[in-house]
């Protein structure tokens, strides 16, 4: 609850000050206050001077705002589609869900230049946010000019992480290419996010599934089984390893390629793991066998079983995971430009893939991880908000609450019963895959740099709110070799472009 002083009240030291909760971050829980003034952090403490508003927080959780940094956002589609969410909706339904900075994609078309996916990107984002944002690179076109002239040139102004895809048509690279786009990573100081699912093999499948007449939604499950997924994981832990550079593997579905993970760190690599709430909270039975409702869980990896769900948690609770991001691809069911194409039913290998979930990512992963005991709130803190903010070159401006942070906070009733209703969300999609859930902990209220945006069940942020935030070189993106030698025998080692790097990262 909230309550404004009238102006000129006693001693205007901070703006706001949120009184009597729980705060908690990666590292600690304790009971004070919390003192903002100028967007930003400036007092923790008990008893703070009386501010200008005042915020009630007994009985709540003080949480860092989440930072999703792995969604999609009115992202340029191929011809027909479109996202139900631009960066008007998506940030809304962000701020309800205690989320306060996003990460979407820019995204290069081939033949196109990625400095123009940038541009245009901004134009797409440019006063339409409610939360703060940074963009992603997807590159689907590394020539020469991209790696050597616009990727360096982005990375530099704060573009610092970029997707690379293993499938899709229209954006899959192979391995050389992959390798080259490795070694801009590393000598630059930019994190590579790799989506591992090998191409050819999916679409082997997928022929022979239409060949006997399977086209139904459930059988892009069976198209996708997890040895694709786990071979182009180990593939992509070789590229790390040849080319030296730490990489994220994104949207990580399940035991197959949680066991290359762990195998690459029982070796000492550095590598990075993201999962998303659909790995823990459906299967591919949501994907249906006959009939079409499946559509709305179609996703990339699809969903495993609940033994996988099992092996997720555990790599949740034993650090494996890095980050739980939503990989929010929003396309409504009922929609000629959305799981429909065209009107029709379509067979699945034209779904488009991507599920809803920016605003329910931070609600469930609560409910069954800290709520159930499977996660400590710090260790839910660290997944949600203060590790990818340190991945993507964000911390400590983000992810975390401490003084000279920017203000972004998420204020919880850690006991509110919530049965999740697409209704009740804020996104533009027409389903949530989530319906009907039941749930305990929501955020009750969220500040972006100190502005509240989502109080009291409404919307009180505006569209322009947020800002786009330059991402700065992540350390975590630091090879481990610069310093220690161990896994980079295989390169050829470029003197100049090291000892910049060491000098750049004391
Ligand atoms: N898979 C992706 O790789 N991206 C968006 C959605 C999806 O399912
Ligand atoms: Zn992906
Ligand atoms: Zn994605």
């Amino acid at each position: 609850m909230t309550r404004n002083l009238p102006r000129g009240f006693d001693v205007q030291r901070f703006d706001t000050v949120i009184r009597h909760g729980t705060v908690a971050t990666a590292s600690d829980v304790m009971q004070c206050d919390v003192g903002i003034t100028g967007g930003r952090i400036v007092a923790l403490g008990q008893n703070l001077a009386p501010a200008q508003r005042e915020i009630d927080a007994r009985g709540r959780l003080v949480l860092p705002g989440g930072v999703d940094a792995h969604c999609h956002l009115d992202q340029p589609m191929p011809e027909g589609l479109k996202m139900a969410d631009d960066f008007r909706s998506g940030t809304r339904s962000a701020a309800c869900g205690g989320t306060t900075t996003v990460i979407p994609f820019a995204a290069q078309t081939r033949g196109e230049s990625l400095r123009a996916a940038v541009d245009d990107y901004h134009r797409r984002a440019d006063g339409q946010a409610m939360v703060d944002y940074a963009f992603h690179l997807i590159v689907t076109d590394p020539s020469e000019a991209v790696l050597r002239e616009e990727l360096p040139a982005l990375i530099a102004e704060g573009y610092t992480s970029f997707k690379i895809y293993m499938t899709y048509d229209d954006m899959r690279l192979d391995d050389g290419q992959i390798l080259r786009l490795l070694s801009v990573a590393r000598e630059h100081g930019a994190l590579a996010m790799i989506h591992a699912e090998n191409a050819d093999c999916i679409a082997w499948l997928t022929d022979k599934l239409e060949a006997q007449g399977h086209t139904a939604p459930g059988y892009h499950a069976t198209s996708r089984p997890m040895a694709i997924e786990r071979e182009a994981t180990h593939r992509a832990i070789t590229l790390s390893e040849l080319s030296d550079v730490p990489i994220l593997i994104v949207h990580v579905s399940g035991r197959d390629a949680i066991e290359q993970i762990r195998w690459a760190h029982g070796r000492g690599m550095r590598l990075y793991a993201e999962t998303c709430p659909q790995y823990l909270f459906l299967t591919a039975d949501d994907l249906g066998v006959d009939g079409y409702h499946g559509a709305k869980c179609v996703c990339s990896p699809p969903p495993r079983d609940r033994a996988n769900q099992r092996v997720v948690w555990d790599g949740l609770a034993d650090g494996l995971f890095t980050i739980v991001s939503s990989d929010h691809a929003p396309f409504s069911y009922d929609d000629p430009q959305g799981k429909k194409p065209g009107g029709q039913e379509v067979p699945f290998r034209y779904i488009p893939n991507g599920i809803p979930g920016l605003e329910t990512r931070l609600p469930l992963l609560f409910s069954e991880g800290v709520r159930r005991g499977r996660l400590t709130l710090n260790q839910f803190v660290a997944l949600t908000a203060t590790n990818p903010a340190k991945l993507y070159g964000l911390h400590p401006r983000k992810g975390t609450i401490a003084i000279g942070a920017d203000a972004d906070i998420a204020i919880w009733d850690p006991d509110r019963q919530v049965t999740i209703r697409n209704e009740m969300l804020h996104h533009a999609v027409d389903y949530t895959p989530y319906e009907g859930m039941q749930i305990t902990g929501w955020p009750v209220t969220t500040l972006v740099r100190g502005q509240v945006v989502w109080d009291g069940g409404e919307v009180q942020g505006r569209a322009g709110d947020g800002r786009f935030q330059a991402c700065g070189r992540p350390d975590m993106a630091r090879p481990k070799s610069v310093h220690e030698g161990t896994v980079g025998r295989y390169v050829l080692e470029q003197p100049d472009a090291l000892a910049q790097l060491a000098r750049e990262r004391p």
